[in-house]
């Protein structure tokens, strides 16, 4: 008997977006579930027991088998689908190259998202009289050093980040930057710095499947914004775990003392 895939997720995570996009373009049917991550019902035991033990979103459930972590969820689909070789490459140079992305991007774009967070969701978790200006230079710090990358290597040579056809890292990053986009993180002066990564953007942004998912993004959580800005966070998020990065750590991010001047830089 086969069962439907269920797909637990959140509107306002990139992650979830990414995976969702995925199904999106290779026409996969899954059930929706909103997690709601704003109030603790991802961190109970239970969930924990029953999804993931991390308690974050997104995670895919076919039959008894659980899928968390979003490109995890996309290399499943991939094999289970036997979907196009472009989305994770057909040579073992493609998919090296998909590889790689995929494991820079999680220490270092991903936790860009922090400069979202810390702009937008924050002050609605703790108050909007905290000065979150610390954190947020953590994630503009990991954000402008990860656009650097797109700009300078990722999207150097090619239409898309890992060459001339669209690939599942195209997805991931595509839906950092859209959070970004949705809440004008990135002054314009910034993203005309970046024309490739500026053209890239756009370029993806057209396909029917990122305009059906982003839509949707900006339609529910346009809502609630439009609602008064208060979306009713309880509790801390796996972003802001996330960008308490340190330099020094295995992730290569320097220390902000040694490059206190780098956000002023791109933003010159
Ligand atoms: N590495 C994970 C990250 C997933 C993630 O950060 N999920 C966040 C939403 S963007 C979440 O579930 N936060 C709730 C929590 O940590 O409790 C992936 O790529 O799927």
């Amino acid at each position: 008997m086969s069962s439907k895939l269920r797909y637990l997720h959140h509107p306002a995570s990139q992650p979830c977006r990414t995976a969702r996009q995925f199904m999106v373009e290779n026409d996969i049917a899954f059930e929706d579930e909103v997690v709601d991550i704003t109030t603790n019902i991802n961190e109970t035991q239970e969930f924990r027991d029953e999804y993931n033990p991390t308690g974050q979103v997104p995670i895919l459930c076919d039959g008894d088998i659980r899928v968390w972590e979003n490109v995890a969820i996309g290399r499943y689909l991939n094999e289970k689908f036997d979907c196009p070789a472009h989305w994770f490459g057909a040579t073992l140079e493609e998919r090296t190259r998909v590889n790689i992305y995929v494991q820079w991007y999680a220490y270092t774009l991903r936790l860009g998202g922090g400069a979202f967070h810390w702009t937008i969701f924050a002050p609605m978790i703790y108050g909007k009289d905290k000065d979150f200006s610390a954190e947020r230079r953590k994630g503009y710090h990991v954000l402008y050093e990860s656009i650097g990358m797109m700009e300078n290597y990722w999207l150097k040579n090619s239409d898309y980040v890992c060459g001339d056809e669209i690939t599942y890292a195209d997805l991931a990053a595509f839906h950092e930057m859209v959070s970004h986009h949705a809440g004008n993180i990135i002054p314009e002066k910034v993203w005309d710095k970046h024309p490739r990564l500026q053209a890239w953007f756009e370029r993806v942004a057209e396909r029917p499947a990122s305009k059906a998912v982003s839509d949707w993004q900006y339609e529910v959580i346009g809502q609630i914004l439009n609602d008064g800005l208060e979306i009713p966070f309880s509790r801390r998020t796996a972003v802001l775990k996330g960008t308490e990065v340190h330099g020094g750590q295995n992730n290569g991010i320097p220390h902000l003392g040694e490059k206190d001047d780098f956000i002023s830089q791109v933003e010159a």
